[in-house]
């Protein structure tokens, strides 16, 4: 593998739905970072993914020196290295562990919903339905943490927004894309805050389509 050198980001290898490729693309436009970003399904035909990343997944970075950055937690410290301020991931340790936690839910979230959407695309004689439903449990369960914890007007860490925020909403927002029906008529206070984040350009622009 290539070692890595501090080199400008060329291209973010991703696709619209993820919500790992979300979190990254928010933390650049929070920081100001220029970030082109090019849809390049990691199965697709010609894709490059699979030659720069042996995970085979997005978000890919790939950078101007021809290295490549993989997976999101570690893009989203390169950006941090790249343009620290402000801040999206806290520099007071304490702080610091409580935003990786909340991102370690937030992608959470987001890997029990793929994991959920993967398995309801087989035939119905070959879904595990235990499985089904151990990955539902952990997404109400992530879900009433999150609503404990939010509500509009404050963030998850401290008084700015950090990558906990981003982390979370973009967990979120990909149940809303693939499982909506998790998210209907329950939790309130989470549905408050997702719109008042929405008012940031950040959170509106990068929204999953529908
Ligand atoms: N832990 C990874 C997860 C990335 C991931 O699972 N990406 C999905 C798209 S949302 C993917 O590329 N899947 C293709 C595959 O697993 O082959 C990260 O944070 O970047």
């Amino acid at each position: 593998m290539p070692p890595i050198a501090l080199s400008r980001p060329a291209t973010l290898l991703m696709t619209p739905t993820s919500p790992y490729a979300r979190k990254c693309v928010i933390i650049a436009l929070e920081k100001g970072i220029t970030l082109p970003c090019n849809v390049e399904p990691p199965h697709a035909a010609g894709s490059r993914v699979g030659s720069l990343n042996p995970l085979v997944k997005v978000p890919t970075l790939l950078l101007e020196d021809g290295a490549a950055v993989y997976d999101s937690r570690v893009i989203v410290e390169y950006l941090e290295l790249l343009q620290p301020e402000p801040p999206l991931v806290p520099h007071d340790p304490v702080a610091k562990i409580d935003a990786l936690r909340w991102q370690a839910v937030g992608d959470g979230l987001a890997d029990a919903m793929v994991l959920l959407f993967v398995e309801g695309t087989r035939p119905v004689e070959r879904r595990d339905e235990a499985w089904q439903l151990r990955q539902t449990q952990k997404i109400h369960a992530s879900l009433t943490l999150i609503d404990t914890a939010v509500r509009p007007g404050y963030f998850l860490v401290g008084s700015a927004l950090t990558l906990a925020d981003v982390a979370v909403l973009a967990g979120v927002g990909y149940v809303g894309l693939r499982g909506a029906e998790l998210l209907a008529g329950s939790y309130p206070n989470l549905h408050a805050w997702l719109e008042w984040l929405h008012e940031r350009p950040s959170v509106r622009d990068t929204a999953p389509p529908h």
